[in-house]
């Protein structure tokens, strides 16, 4: 049986090879790679961050945990990537100026490749003005933002400012997400769309696909 609370407690523990082993055992039983990830990995970094919140935790703590979900989530990578042959659009990714946060954005990515996106991921603290250069050297359908820290999604309107200024924005979606970000902050900054999760944001960039 899948034990998804001691896989939660590895990762929490930062015990990257446990991490590993209670993944694959998990794989092995035949788990669906999402389940995996929700119910094994995500749910920990919560505890994590509840942890950070009353000072049980500090950042090498928060960094330890982070590289444990990494080495999880490397071995449901290639099951959730399973590219279709032609690409559905084309998606520009990021974290915002300032932010350093990428879990979250790379599963972002991660399930966009799945579900037969082309993904142009520019990283973590991306500034507006290297999403204007990705924009016109990429021309993609979206421009996806992620931001964890209150203080920097302040920087994804700086990014739809500078589009604008660009007289790029008519020419892209753009979308946010990101623990802090919710739909009524997206519709304040001019964004098209919120998703709370990775899933939702690749469910909403195939409904907005140009036919
Ligand atoms: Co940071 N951190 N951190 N941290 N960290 C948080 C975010 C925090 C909530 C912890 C806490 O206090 N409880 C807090 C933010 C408070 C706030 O502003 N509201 C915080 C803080 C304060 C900080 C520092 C400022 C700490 C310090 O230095 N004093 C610092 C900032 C550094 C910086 O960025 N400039 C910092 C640093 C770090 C580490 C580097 C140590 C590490 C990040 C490592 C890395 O990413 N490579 C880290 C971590 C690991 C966390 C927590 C514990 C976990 C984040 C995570 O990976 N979650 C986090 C607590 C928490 O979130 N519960 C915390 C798992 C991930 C799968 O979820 O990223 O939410 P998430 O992504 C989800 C959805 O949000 C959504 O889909 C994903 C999958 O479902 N989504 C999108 C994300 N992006 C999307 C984009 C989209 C759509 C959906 O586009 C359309």
């Amino acid at each position: 049986m899948a034990d998804y609370a001691a896989l939660q407690q590895a990762v929490i523990s930062g015990k990257v090879a446990q991490v590993k082993e209670l993944t694959q055992q998990a794989l092995t039983e035949g788990r669906n790679p999402q389940e995996v990830l929700d119910q094994g990995l995500i749910p920990a970094m919560d505890i994590v961050g509840e942890k950070f919140s009353c000072h049980e935790f500090y950042i090498p703590e928060m960094l330890i945990a982070a590289r444990a979900m990494q080495a999880g989530i490397g071995l449901l990578k290639p099951l959730l990537v399973q590219a279709g042959s032609k690409p559905r659009g084309k998606v520009v990714i990021g974290t915002v100026k300032g932010d350093l946060h990428d879990i979250g954005k790379n599963l972002v990515a991660l399930m966009l490749q799945g579900s037969g996106f082309e993904v142009v991921d520019l990283g973590a603290d991306v500034k507006p003005e290297r999403f204007v250069d990705a924009v016109k050297t990429n021309q993609p359908h979206f421009v996806m933002m992620s931001a964890l820290l209150t203080t920097t999604m302040l920087a994804m309107k700086d990014t739809v400012e500078a589009l604008k200024a660009a007289d790029l924005r008519t020419r892209v979606k753009v979308a946010v997400g990101g623990a802090p970000v919710t739909q009524r902050f997206c519709e304040e900054i001019g964004a098209d769309f919120y998703s709370a999760n990775a899933t939702g944001a690749v469910t909403k960039a195939k409904e907005l696909l140009p036919a």
